[in-house]
């Protein structure tokens, strides 16, 4: 018995150390796309980033076989109150150390420019994010139909 609990304990320290939290690193959840018509050249992807890390990391880069191009992008309002979108400063979306960061509607995504596949509801589409420290973690983001919303 006492045994088994300096194994379990001697496990834990060693997870604790740096190289179980970088395996930890950056956990991607409800990654989704939002359908669009297929007139349209463009799509936009959300998701929720977090950092299990002590370290802040960044986005630097999302790669599909769906779009010819990806680029990071924001929602803001431009001055004569419309609503626009750009790519993010520096190119990169930070994530604070230990924090995460939500990629919304009217707020930060993912813009798919050129669009190769169709964006219909209930289609999954592979993501391949590539963080600075991370390194790249694939995601499977769901289509799903919104209704009224912009990116
Ligand atoms: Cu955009």
């Amino acid at each position: 018995m006492k045994k088994t609990i300096q194994i379990a304990v001697s496990m834990f320290l060693l997870c604790a150390m740096a190289a179980c939290q970088k395996a930890a690193g950056i956990q991607v959840t409800d990654a989704w796309g939002r359908a669009s018509p297929n007139v349209t050249s463009t799509g936009a992807f959300y998701m929720t980033l977090q950092n299990q890390t002590n370290e802040v990391d960044r986005l630097t880069g999302v790669q599909t076989t769906a779009c010819g191009t990806v680029e990071l992008h924001e929602t803001y309002m431009t001055e004569d109150g419309a609503m626009g979108m750009r790519p993010v400063a520096g190119g990169v979306i930070e994530i604070p150390a230990n924090g995460e960061v939500n990629l919304e509607p009217g707020g930060l995504h993912v813009m798919c420019l050129d669009k190769i596949e169709d964006f219909t509801a209930g289609k999954k589409i592979t993501l391949t994010l590539k963080f600075e420290k991370a390194g790249e973690v694939q995601v499977t983001a769901e289509i799903k139909e919104v209704q009224g919303m912009s990116d």
